[in-house]
């Protein structure tokens, strides 16, 4: 019987496993610093303090990343196998408990911090008097319904669903509130708290406006209420979020924020075409 001796010695091993978790360090770093995709700057209150957490949350967890890492890829290599005889270890409690308090006490602070920006969209109720727009998602379009002049919204009901004859919401025909407004896109005056009403008719999808850094699923069978109050004008973008189907990717509309002169206007103009 022949004994052969096992092979020792992994330096090279070793050496490439180390330098390859140095480059993995290297290129995720280097991902999130030269900003190569930014989101678009925030155009509410929430939003910023949203960017604020995540830039805090993304420099604590990226600083506790590379240290672990690098000091992983130097464990690799200093203790490889350099034909020495490998020792049982039984670890350490008191390590164990002081790596799991530190955990709990960073995520249970960064969640409190987060709590303000949270509360605001999900607790704190909208100022009264803000506008209320109603929102129908469905494969694949968006629609959106003013109240009209009156300041109500006409009765629906899901037997009334008509995107052919132009009756997406479901209204009513026999109800004398008639004036509502209902448009492919949604258009609201700058600096104005508005409350969406979000309803699916078929599957789940998510109303998505970078800006707003509001991401919202929409249940078939809810209504889900999110507000926000937009301060910059300009044309952006409402995604749906969520695979919903085939023609997901074309699921699209705007949010036009506007003068509270101009959004007058267009509502006039909405109303006008109403009536013809
Ligand atoms: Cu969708």
């Amino acid at each position: 019987m022949v004994f052969r001796e096992p092979e020792r010695g992994s330096g090279l091993a070793a050496a490439v496993f180390s330098l390859f978790l140095v480059a993995l360090v290297v290129t995720t770093v280097y991902i999130f610093a030269a900003h190569i995709w930014p989101m678009p700057p925030a155009i509410t209150h929430v939003g910023h303090w949203i960017d604020q957490q995540y830039r805090l949350t993304l420099w604590v967890t990226g600083i506790i990343f590379v240290l672990a890492q690098l000091t992983l890829a130097w464990m690799v290599f200093r203790y490889r196998d350099r034909g020495q005889k490998a020792r049982f270890v039984r670890g350490s409690h008191v390590l164990e408990i002081v790596w799991t308090t530190a955990t709990l006490v960073l995520f249970t602070t960064l969640g409190a911090m987060a709590v303000r920006a949270w509360a605001q969209v999900h607790f704190i109720s909208p100022v009264p008097g803000a506008l209320q727009v109603d929102v129908m998602a469905e494969q694949f379009t968006w629609n959106f319904r003013y109240p009209g002049p009156d300041g109500k919204f006409a009765p629906t009901a899901p037997i009334y669903y008509s995107d052919a004859n132009g009756n997406p919401f479901g209204i009513d025909p026999s109800s004398k509130d008639t004036d509502d407004i209902v448009s492919p896109i949604l258009v609201v005056p700058v600096g104005q708290e508005v409350v969406l009403h979000l309803e699916s008719k078929d599957v789940i999808h998510d109303f998505y406006v970078r800006e707003l850094r509001i991401k919202q699923d929409i249940v078939p069978g809810m209504n889900i209420p999110i507000h926000f109050t937009p301060l910059k004008i300009g044309e952006y973008h409402i995604m749906c979020a969520q695979l919903c189907g085939l023609g997901h990717n074309r699921m699209h509309s705007m949010m036009r924020v506007v003068s509270e002169s101009d959004f007058q206007k267009w509502l006039k103009q909405q109303e006008a075409e109403n009536q013809q």
